[in-house]
């Protein structure tokens, strides 16, 4: 099955990779960091999605070690970018249900210490946050991140039901503005509004913003007359395997 060939690829970590995806602050344009986004390649069946496989293995046990050898790559790659003279900020997501495994939190520092990465340059983007909120572990998981330096973000921000009552819950100092809004920005009125509003609010509780699948120049314009602080998306890059962030940081810094 599925979950059978996951299981092997979890424990011999074959067919795993992150790719990475680059932020651009808008003051400078320079790189603000990137998305670590998990890949999977299947022996038979190619690339799946981790929206397909993450959903599988979140049902039992090996959501552990999967989400383990995400923490612990991520940081193993700050840990020889900077050993190369490159400081690179890494993000990586998180659910709900990670957030409720008892030792997350004790797994992470402990990477960091192994690796000897600062814990300021790790951000965790908050997936499925309305059980974030449902849960008092999650939430004290969460602020115990936040204790060690680790940065919070909340993601997809503004889609679905994505309420506001997660600003007061949830210890973020960033908003990632989701793709579906951000990109209907130059087509449609209430959508621009809409963002246009969520960046000055956010701005006002001393949040900084990120637009995520930002694709075309008239979008990125109208972003930066929003004052947005950065933004991720196919305009800039792909998300792309380690060695060709090296160049990108080159360029980007
Ligand atoms: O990059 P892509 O569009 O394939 O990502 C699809 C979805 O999978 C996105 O919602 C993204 O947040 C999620 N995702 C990507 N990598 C990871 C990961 O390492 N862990 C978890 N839990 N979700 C991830
Ligand atoms: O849920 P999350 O925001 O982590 O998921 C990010 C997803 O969006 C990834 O699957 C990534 O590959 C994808 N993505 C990144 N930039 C763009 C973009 O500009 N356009 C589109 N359509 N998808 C993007
Ligand atoms: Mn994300
Ligand atoms: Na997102």
């Amino acid at each position: 099955s599925l979950l059978n060939d996951l299981i092997s690829s979890v424990h011999s970590g074959e067919g795993l990779e992150l790719l990475y995806q680059p932020k651009i602050r808008l003051n400078d344009k320079k790189l603000n960091g990137v998305e670590a986004l998990l890949r999977w390649q299947h022996p038979t069946l190619g690339l799946i999605s981790p929206s397909e496989f993450i959903p599988l293995a979140e049902k039992t046990p090996l959501i552990t070690p999967l989400t383990d050898w995400v923490i612990t790559q991520a940081i193993k790659q700050i840990a020889s970018w900077q050993k190369s003279g490159m400081d690179i900020n890494v993000s990586i997501n998180i659910t709900a249900n990670n957030l409720l495994e008892r030792d997350l939190v004790k797994r992470i520092h402990a990477a960091l210490i192994t690796h000897q990465v600062s814990p300021a340059m790790l951000e965790i983007e908050c997936l499925e946050t309305q059980q974030m909120v449902d849960s008092p572990f999650a939430v004290a998981s969460l602020n115990a991140l936040k204790q060690l330096g680790i940065k919070i973000a909340l993601d997809d921000f503004g889609s679905g039901y994505s309420n506001l009552n997660y600003l007061q819950n949830i210890p973020a100092e960033v908003l990632k503005l989701d793709q579906s809004l951000v990109q209907a920005i130059c087509s449609d009125y209430k959508s621009k509004v809409i963002v246009k509003s969520m960046i000055d609010m956010a701005h006002a509780l001393s949040y900084s913003v990120i637009a995520e699948g930002v694709e075309d120049e008239a979008t990125l314009l109208c972003l930066e007359e929003f004052n947005c602080d950065t933004v991720q998306g196919f305009y800039y890059s792909q998300p792309m395997a380690q060695d060709k962030i090296i160049d990108w940081s080159k360029a980007y810094s």
